[in-house]
């Protein structure tokens, strides 16, 4: 029984890694400047984690095989040096490699949070609200006007809380349900909730920041190919959480000053 058990456990660690070295479920087209480094470390991730995986199954199959159908299998040994032992070794080997993979990481995660976007960087706006996303470009004067939550009204489309009479800086600017960009040029995207916690995921351009209710928050990338991509809310925010997304669509410089020049026109 013990030995069966043991061809089990070791057919059952292959079968699950099949798909993931076979590359079954493949990551997503990567339309970003940036992120190819995450996908460097999602694999070093999976490549280190798997063959702990696998050593770990393969070495448990190993002591099943070779002592569960023994004689004196009442017989308990402790392990030599006692518990504490192997506490230490497991918190070692397992502290090394949780270091090892943040030292891997620290290029990627300096990349987005340690350096800011360069100064000529498309400075948008984004606000997210059970359940939807919306944008606000600064418009030609370049500056986003003043926020007041007690003018925020959704029935007249005042998603941000603007007041176009008594703000200038808010006379010109361009609110938006999607993400227009365009492609080749570097976005700071300010980002903010307007109640609960949501998060910002587009997974072509391998970037998922959560919005954190009080705080202002900024990401920046650089989109490499036009096209329509899904932007989704991944944190649970609610009942209608399932149902949060919005569009990033991706241009080139020419259709993306059409697309904000026809938007500006509807506000
Ligand atoms: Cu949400």
């Amino acid at each position: 029984m013990g030995k069966l058990f043991a061809v089990i456990v070791v057919l059952i660690a292959i079968g699950s890694a099949i798909p993931i070295v076979m590359h079954w479920y493949p990551m997503a087209e990567d339309i970003s400047t940036h992120g190819h480094l995450i996908d460097e470390q999602m694999a070093d991730t999976m490549a280190e984690a798997g063959f702990a995986f696998l050593a770990a199954q393969f070495v448990l199959a190993f002591f099943v095989f070779r002592f569960a159908d023994r004689k004196d299998a009442g017989k308990i040994r402790t392990f030599p040096g006692g518990a504490k032992v192997m506490v230490a070794a497991a918190v070692i080997f397992v502290g090394t490699e949780v270091l090892a993979l943040g030292i891997l990481g620290q290029r990627a995660w300096a990349g987005q949070y340690f350096t800011p976007p360069p100064a000529d960087a498309l400075t948008i706006q984004s606000q997210a609200g059970q359940f939807a996303f919306y944008f606000r470009y600064p418009g030609p004067d370049g500056k986003l006007g003043a926020q007041h939550p007690d003018k925020i009204d959704e029935g007249a489309q005042n998603f941000f809380g603007l007041d176009p009479q008594n703000d200038v800086e808010s006379r010109d600017d361009i609110v938006t349900a999607e993400l227009g960009i365009p492609v080749n040029k570097e976005i700071r995207l300010l980002m903010h909730s307007k109640d609960v916690g949501h998060s910002f995921y587009v997974r072509e351009l391998r970037v998922q920041q959560d919005y954190v209710p009080g705080l202002d928050l900024m990401v920046h990338f650089t989109a490499t190919k036009p096209g329509r991509y899904e932007i989704v809310c991944t944190q649970l925010c609610g009942l209608g959480h399932y149902n949060m997304k919005a569009y990033l669509n991706v241009m080139s410089q020419s259709d993306f000053d059409a697309w904000l020049k026809e938007k500006a026109s509807q506000q």
